[in-house]
């Protein structure tokens, strides 16, 4: 089993559709091994999006994701990593796949609804961003 780190962004809980997504998620066969509710700060943002820090939205990546709180959740299943992208669908929601979350719950392309690591390597990284081993349940 792997694990990847999900979290469900600040427009989908403004949209009261967390709930939905959850659902989604447990109907797909994710288990989900730990999850909070939190709001970001400026400097937690900007470091979880270090990567994108030379590209032009990233001010305005942060200044979302801080707009409100979010839920980063730990997810595991087979492959969890590429079976949970395929879950959320691409980052543009109007390019995404019927009945992934993107297409389902997304606003727009910045305000997409959900986060997914991409790869397993940044998934271990992120998932301890948010969670100590002990938030971890086995
Ligand atoms: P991903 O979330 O599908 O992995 P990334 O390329 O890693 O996509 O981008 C991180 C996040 O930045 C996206 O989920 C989306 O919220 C936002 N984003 C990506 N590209 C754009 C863009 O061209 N304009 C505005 N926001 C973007
Ligand atoms: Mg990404």
């Amino acid at each position: 089993m792997q694990r990847t780190l999900a979290i469900i962004k600040p427009d989908a809980i403004r949209n009261n559709y967390q709930g939905k997504i959850i659902d989604h998620l447990l109907d797909k066969g994710l288990r989900i091994v730990a999850a909070e509710l939190t709001w970001l700060t400026t400097e937690d943002a900007r470091e979880f999006y270090a990567v994108h820090k030379e590209r032009p939205f990233y001010d305005d990546l942060v200044e979302f994701m801080t707009s409100g709180p979010c839920m980063p959740m730990v997810l595991e299943h087979e492959n969890a990593v590429s079976y949970f992208r395929e879950v959320i669908g691409t980052t543009n929601p109007e390019e995404a796949d019927e009945g992934t979350v993107r297409k389902l719950y997304a606003e727009s392309l910045q305000n997409n609804a959900i986060h997914g690591s991409d790869s397993p390597e940044n998934a271990q990284k992120e998932i301890a961003f948010f969670f100590s081993a002990r938030d971890i349940i086995s």
